[in-house]
């Protein structure tokens, strides 16, 4: 077998192990045996290190101009698609997404690249009129500081970008931790700024797990905002040690998102989406559609076809050409969905399909589960409220537009929910009621393009988007200039 390959820390330009020496291994899902590589399992210490070398790089940054900042971006873009193949097949051994979806990832980083490349040319600011003679006002934003990015391993290049370009072009300096599932597939992302020109220590990356370099960057006192995409139950974490600090925070967490199925729509194009949305990315996405709500009149034929389409999904390797879906991230998370399986069922609800781990010929060495499908699910039961991230789905009934869209706003969460039908009156009914960040019509739950907003509502995050109009937002502070030319004392408010 060769040798697997070690990496480093990114810091101030320099590759560093962790002090500690200390070392984890990032693992193929779809293969235990085959290692990617060895990387540092970093400490509060290296994470230091990471935010003096940005603190050091900020001032020269913040100080480029935003057009030659985004050029940096624009450069990255083009390697992006240079590697873009490369990339793909390192994601899918890393994290275990088919080579179609890891494709998508990698193009979801260039349209990002390429929007933020535009944004370094646009205004960034507004003038506003005075109430006083001779006196001018204008608002501009400036970078926050150092950031801290906490990236998940689900979109292990997307999401990253989603992140850095925005905060880069915003003049920002950075400490990336990304997830210790993914990690070479970040560090070859920023490889990409820093083939682009991209000034020593603007970028670090700190490898480790969270309970250690992630919350150490959480807590780190120069750190002046931190970024975070990951569970509920650790954004809560991060949020509270954040607040402590009055360091801005900005969350993206789950999501139980619901395909509303009306009695109108077209059935096989809501079985298309229920499909792609349920078990693409094995179903490991925020945006996945766990939830099927139905209405009544069609839930036995949506139920049959969506089983006979999940029992004919190849499970396999991402790399193999003719697999559907990739297999789990990580042994836990294989429990963890497996889990759920034994909560649905004591639940009451009725297994359709699935519900198994799979372990037959090749896919003995990686952590693969079986599409899964319950139906009889109520709208309270633990299967339909909690985030499970696997290819896991509930089916549940409904009797009308109103209860269905009762049943999909009946969880904690608000991300993204997505109704089929060809009445035009319900379908905005929907779009008005449906409580999530994004909202789809006769189309899956998953499939936000980068140019819009990216957020949910309520357990979802904490008010804050990504991409779109909104991605500088989380990386900008508005500075107010009143500049007054009259030579005497003018008062707001008084001398008007
Ligand atoms: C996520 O699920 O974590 O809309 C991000 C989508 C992708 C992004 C998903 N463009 O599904």
């Amino acid at each position: 077998m060769s040798e697997i390959p070690e990496f480093h820390n990114l810091v101030g330009g320099d590759r560093v192990p962790a002090r500690s020496g200390r070392t984890f291994e990032s693992v193929n899902p779809a293969d235990r045996a085959d290692v990617v590589g060895v990387f540092p399992r970093s400490g509060a210490e290296d994470v230091s290190d990471a935010v003096a070398a940005a603190c050091r790089a900020l001032p020269g940054w913040r100080r480029t101009p935003q057009p030659a900042r985004a050029d940096v971006i624009r450069r990255a873009a083009q390697l992006l698609r240079d590697r873009k193949e490369e990339l793909a097949r390192l994601m899918t051994r890393e994290m275990g997404k088919v080579l179609v979806e890891a494709r998508g990832d990698v193009q979801e980083a260039v349209d990002m690249a390429d929007y933020m490349a535009g944004e370094g040319r646009r205004p960034s600011g507004e003038t506003v009129p005075s109430e006083l003679t001779d006196k001018v006002c204008f608002t501009w934003r400036e970078p926050i500081g150092v950031v801290g990015l906490i990236t998940p391993w689900n979109f292990p290049i997307a999401i990253p970008s989603w992140k850095l370009f925005p905060a880069l072009v915003a003049g920002n300096a950075i400490v990336l931790k990304p997830a210790e599932d993914t990690p070479l597939c970040a560090a070859r992302l920023v490889e990409t700024l820093i083939d682009a020109g991209l000034p020593p220590g603007v970028v670090n990356v700190v490898h480790g797990i969270g309970e250690e370099a992630g919350a150490a960057l959480v807590d780190h006192p120069d750190v002046r905002a931190i970024s975070f995409t990951g569970s509920g139950e650790v954004g809560r974490l991060v949020a509270e040690r954040c607040g402590q600090q009055l360091k801005r925070v900005s969350l993206e967490l789950g999501g139980k998102n619901a395909l509303v199925v009306l009695d109108d729509a077209d059935l096989e194009l809501a079985v298309d989406g229920a499909v792609w949305a349920a078990f693409g990315t094995t179903g490991q996405r925020c945006t996945a559609a766990s939830r099927m709500i139905v209405h009544e009149r069609v839930l036995g034929d949506f139920t049959e076809l969506l089983r006979s389409r999940a029992e004919r999904l190849r499970v396999g390797d991402g790399l193999r050409e003719d697999v559907e879906v990739g297999p789990i991230i990580n042994e836990r998370q294989l429990r963890r969905v497996h889990s759920y399986t034994e909560v649905g069922v004591d639940e009451g609800a009725r297994l359709v399909t699935g519900g198994a781990v799979l372990e037959q010929g090749d896919l003995a060495n990686g952590h693969f589960y079986a599409p899964t499908i319950f139906a009889d699910v109520l709208p309270g039961m633990r299967i339909a409220q909690e985030e499970i991230f696997g290819p896991t789905v509930s089916v549940i009934a409904a009797g009308s537009l109103d209860e269905a869209l009762a049943h999909a706003n009946s969880t904690a969460y608000g991300l993204s929910l997505a109704v089929y039908t060809r009445d035009v009156g319900r379908a905005f009914r929907a779009m008005r009621e449906l409580q999530a960040g994004i909202v789809y019509v006769n189309a899956p739950t998953i499939g936000a393009e980068i140019q819009l907003p990216f957020g949910g509502i309520k357990s979802t995050g904490n008010g804050h988007r990504e991409a779109g109009t909104t991605a500088l937002e989380q990386f900008s502070e508005w500075k107010t200039v009143y500049v007054d030319y009259s030579g005497r004392l003018q008062r707001a408010q008084i001398d008007t």
